[in-house]
């Protein structure tokens, strides 16, 4: 029933996004799925917690470091961050150091 409600909440969330929906990345099994994936500048990206263990969700453009969510995103918990600038942006989770991904921003 959590989960019902949450899939809801981001669902009225997405679409007052209008047309630049948002992406989301699921946590799970200690994996980011996809974890590869490609969103225009502008869209906001989504990383929903489903494991029972907590993670982060740290991600970097070559050296800079553009976003960092709070060290314990819990499960069912999510985090959410808009991409404005085009290029290659590799994150990774700064708990678990063999989980990572990279977006591909596209203006
Ligand atoms: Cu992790």
């Amino acid at each position: 029933m959590r989960r019902r409600a949450f899939a809801a909440s981001l669902l009225a969330m997405s679409l007052s996004l209008g047309p630049g929906l948002a992406a989301e990345v699921r946590i799970e099994n200690f994996a980011f799925a996809p974890a590869h994936l490609t969103v225009r500048a502008g869209e906001t990206v989504v990383f929903v917690n489903h494991d029972q263990a907590p993670h982060s969700i740290i991600g970097a453009m070559g050296k800079d470091e553009i976003f960092h969510s709070p060290e314990h995103v819990d499960e069912d918990e999510s985090f959410d961050v808009t991409l404005t600038r085009p290029g290659e942006v590799a994150f990774r989770c700064g708990l678990h150091s063999h989980m990572s991904g990279t977006i591909t921003v596209v203006p």
